[in-house]
């Protein structure tokens, strides 16, 4: 391709991302902008079917039939938004294969707060209300995103999860309204849980690498830091409706500014977990092979009954 042709396939790119034009799957884009499209959106797929392990570790434990099928429902939905992910992630050109092996071999990222233990039914509530709490922060402007694929696949996750909040908000507020033991179960999670749910708004804005370009090409719309501040004016009142306390000790509404300052964040913890050194890194990524080798003998089985359909049909 001569210079003059790349130039004006450049120009007619950018144009559509002036102006909030989809970029299509077949439409002509920079190398870079494919690559980081295909960094973010199988960084967030992985996300989704890791962080189903976390859950699924109560699902036979829920205390009743209700809270068990809401959470099976919620888990089953996670598997849905990975596999949706995933489909976006293949029309950048990647096959489905390679993303599972970036995963399972380690190469792969995905979102730090999966690799925390759930150590009780109150974590349940905890993950609903503050993860799924932070995950719409975030998602909700990926609905304006401008790769197509990515945008519509967060029109449907965005919906289903903002059930998955406010089940667990519910599950908060039964037990902070309940016995001493249970309120003390739901302060104990909120302990263990907030933290780790700032932290997945990623590193502060000038620590994070790939915003700025990002927000030029509106992959994001908003920075890792107004994300958060916006999570946390958004959660600590929340807080105050279940009578828990937020466990920071800087925590504190500034008039002026219109928002809550709070306390620093421990970045040596957060990239400890991003390179593999959490409590549960290795369980995760373990539990993830051991799915995929043990699965071999249904994907030989889809696999020859969709050729014997196919032989079937063209007979
Ligand atoms: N964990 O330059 P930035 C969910 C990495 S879905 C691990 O700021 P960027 C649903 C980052 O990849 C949760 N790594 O990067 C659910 C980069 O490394 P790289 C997932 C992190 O991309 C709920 C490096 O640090 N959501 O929860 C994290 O501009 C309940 C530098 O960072 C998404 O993926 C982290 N927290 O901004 C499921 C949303 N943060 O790639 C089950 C889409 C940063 O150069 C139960 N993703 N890193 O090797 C995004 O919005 C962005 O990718 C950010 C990071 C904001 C996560």
């Amino acid at each position: 391709m001569s210079e003059a042709e790349l130039n004006k396939l450049e120009a007619a790119f950018e144009e559509k991302i002036a102006n909030e034009v989809k970029i299509e799957p077949k439409d002509w884009m920079p190398e870079k902008y494919r690559k980081t499209h295909i960094r973010q959106i199988s960084q967030h797929a992985h996300s989704e079917i890791v962080g189903m392990l976390p859950e699924g570790n109560w699902i036979t434990r829920a205390p009743s039939l209700r809270r068990k099928v809401a959470l099976l429902a919620k888990v089953q939905d996670e598997a849905g938004h990975g596999l949706y992910l995933y489909s976006a992630c293949e029309t950048l050109g990647i096959s489905r294969d390679e993303l599972y092996e970036q995963l399972h071999t380690g190469k792969a990222k995905y979102s730090s707060i999966f690799n925390y233990p759930t150590i009780t039914w109150a974590d349940m509530g905890a993950i609903g209300w503050l993860v799924d709490g932070a995950a719409i922060m975030n998602q909700v402007p990926l609905m304006n995103t401008s790769y197509g694929p990515y945008a519509r696949a967060m029109v449907r996750v965005c919906k289903e999860e903002s059930f998955h909040q406010r089940q667990g908000y519910e599950i908060m507020l039964k037990l902070a309204n309940g016995t001493p033991e249970q309120k003390e179960m739901a302060q104990d999670a909120l302990n263990r849980w907030w933290w780790p749910s700032l932290m997945m708004f990623g590193p502060t804005d000038a620590e994070s690498v790939h915003t700025e370009q990002s927000m030029k090409w509106k992959l994001k719309r908003k920075t890792n830091d107004e994300l958060r501040q916006q999570f946390v004016d958004q959660t600590v009142p929340q807080a105050e409706i279940l009578g828990l306390t937020v466990p920071d000790p800087d925590l504190k509404w500034d008039e002026e500014k219109g928002h809550y300052n709070f306390g620093p964040i421990n970045w040596d913890e957060f990239w400890q977990v991003v390179k593999g050194h959490g409590p549960c890194n290795k369980e995760r990524i373990g539990a993830r092979v051991a799915a995929w080798e043990e699965g071999t003998w249904v994907r030989e089985g889809a696999m020859a009954h969709a050729a014997k359909k196919s032989k079937k049909e063209v007979a």
